[in-house]
């Protein structure tokens, strides 16, 4: 069986160079490895490539391609890696090589292509697999990891099997996908996988067709299929869940203009997902949503000085782009921060920068014991805000009319319950999931966005930061941008 060899991810976009810019050859970025080459020779190899034009960074980020060292074993080099990705809260997947490949490069005067014989042979990653904890808020998770191909693949069998009303399965994929993006290298066997925790029998068919074949047979035709094209098409709409757009499926309707033309009745909130379809189904870019969160820390300050907006979901995990900005607002004193909310949106809405709004109001009380805030349909009760803002662009392309609808939730959290707010509203979903499901069963405790709850000793845990939530589940504490389950 020959090894197709898996498509190379994209990178992220790179950091500024240093003093040389991005060198003569683009596509590679060195960084040499000091360990047992030293820092004056590593400074002497350093300035070589730079004269011949390499690019050659002094410290490790996502953007290295090559990672050169001297007399170290590879699994010496592997363990450096996992420790340089875990400081700059990064992935990458750059080359492990042996400096016989970079004596080559620089007599070449450009990049050599890389054999095996150039490469370091790292075991070590097997034993780190083993290691792997079960639940996926015990380990770390980076935004950008070695194994998108075979995630890719597996969340669309979780998507599909999530269309098709069928949890467990959508879960169990989720689950596998959540495992791989955990691992600190590149898987290219199957049998790597032996020991890896939470991988069911489905999901290790997907990834061994992807890793031989270099794509799966099940998912393409699962992209392919017209009622998972459907239910995609239907549920981005905003307002549009899985239930809904199942029925319409049934009814025969296939397009967005079918909705219309067969008068489909909306609620206001699905018009309003219609209108604007496009827009909010565009990314929302890193400086969009910051700008969002200065034009709301706006409004509160008029309302309420000395209130605090906090951007929480995948922006505060690292994220550069999302599908909406969640927005937390706070005062530091209990109480004040009650009748802010409709004041804040009123505002914004006589200000013409809010296309569409439905609020909620706090249901949230102690005394209905610890399950309620958590149950089934709801995931908080919180005061809150699902909006569309209409946000200014200028000079984007798309944006001829130079407005964007984009997507905001707004949520007021009282002092008391941020930081289990902040902890529930910061995501990824699955890495929500798994810390109740850990709380639960490994704590017997009750997990949700307003508090913690003991069963054992029947008491609420208070907590002022998200470090202290951590600490009462007996967890080491996971920086938001590690929580990319
Ligand atoms: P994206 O927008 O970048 O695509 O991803 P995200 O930011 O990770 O996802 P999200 O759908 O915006 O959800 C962010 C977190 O908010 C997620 O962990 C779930 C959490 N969350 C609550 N309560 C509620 C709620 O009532 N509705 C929704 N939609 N999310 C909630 O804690
Ligand atoms: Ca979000
Ligand atoms: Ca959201």
């Amino acid at each position: 069986m020959a090894l197709v060899p898996l498509k190379r991810r994209r990178r992220a976009p790179s950091p500024p160079a240093g003093p040389l810019g991005a060198g003569r050859f683009p596509a590679v970025v060195l960084c040499l490895v000091e360990k047992r080459m030293g820092a004056s020779r590593r400074a002497f190899l350093t300035q070589l490539a730079r004269a011949k034009g390499f690019r050659v960074d002094g410290a490790y980020s996502a953007a290295v391609t090559h990672v050169v060292s001297e007399q170290n074993s590879g699994d010496e080099v592997a363990r450096w890696l996992e420790q340089q990705r875990e400081e700059c809260g990064s992935g990458g997947d750059p080359a492990l090589l042996d400096i016989s490949w970079f004596t080559e490069s620089m007599g070449a005067g450009r990049p050599v292509e890389i054999e095996s014989r150039h490469r370091l042979k790292v075991t070590a990653l097997a034993p780190l697999r083993q290691q792997m904890a079960p639940y996926a808020c015990q380990r770390r998770t980076p935004l950008l990891h070695s194994n998108q191909l075979l995630t890719e693949a597996l969340e669309t069998l979780a998507e599909e099997a999530g269309f098709s009303g069928s949890e467990g399965r959508s879960l169990a994929f989720t689950r596998a996908a959540s495992v791989l993006k955990a691992l600190p290298g590149r898987l290219s066997t199957p049998e790597e996988l032996g020991p890896l925790p939470g991988i069911g029998e489905h999901s290790r068919r997907v990834i061994q067709d992807v890793l031989e074949d270099g794509v799966s047979v099940e998912v393409e035709r699962v992209k392919l299929s017209e009622r998972y094209r459907t239910m995609k098409l239907f549920t981005k709409i905003f307002g549009v869940g899985v239930r809904t757009a199942s029925r319409w499926y049934q009814e025969g309707l296939r397009t967005l203009v079918d909705l219309q033309e067969r008068n489909t009745k909306l609620t206001r909130q699905q018009q309003a997902g219609l209108r604007h379809y496009e827009d909010l189904n565009t990314p929302v870019e890193r400086g969009e949503a910051e700008s969002i969160g200065q034009m709301v820390q706006e409004a509160v300050q008029r309302f309420l000085p000395g209130a605090s907006v906090t951007l929480a979901g995948g922006f505060r995990r690292g994220k550069p782009r999302g599908h909406d900005v969640d927005l937390l607002l706070m005062h530091p004193e209990a109480g004040r921060e009650v009748g802010l909310l409709s004041r804040v949106v009123s505002w914004l809405d006589s200000q013409g920068l809010i296309l569409y709004q439905h609020s909620q109001e706090n249901s949230f009380t102690l005394h209905e014991g610890p399950e309620a805030p958590g149950s089934r349909d709801v995931l908080d009760r919180f005061e809150k805000c699902f909006s569309i803002f209409r946000l200014e662009v200028r000079g984007s392309p798309g944006a001829a009319r130079g407005w964007k609808a984009v997507r905001v939730d707004l949520v007021v959290a009282p002092v008391s319950q941020f930081p289990f707010a902040l902890l529930g509203w910061t995501g990824s979903r699955h890495f929500e999931r798994e810390l109740r499901r850990f709380a639960g069963h490994e704590r017997k405790m009750v997990l949700n966005s307003h508090t913690l709850y003991d069963t054992r000793r029947n008491l609420f845990l208070p907590a002022a930061s998200e470090e202290e939530i951590f600490q009462h589940l007996g967890l080491e504490y996971v920086p938001p941008a590690q929580r990319n389950a």
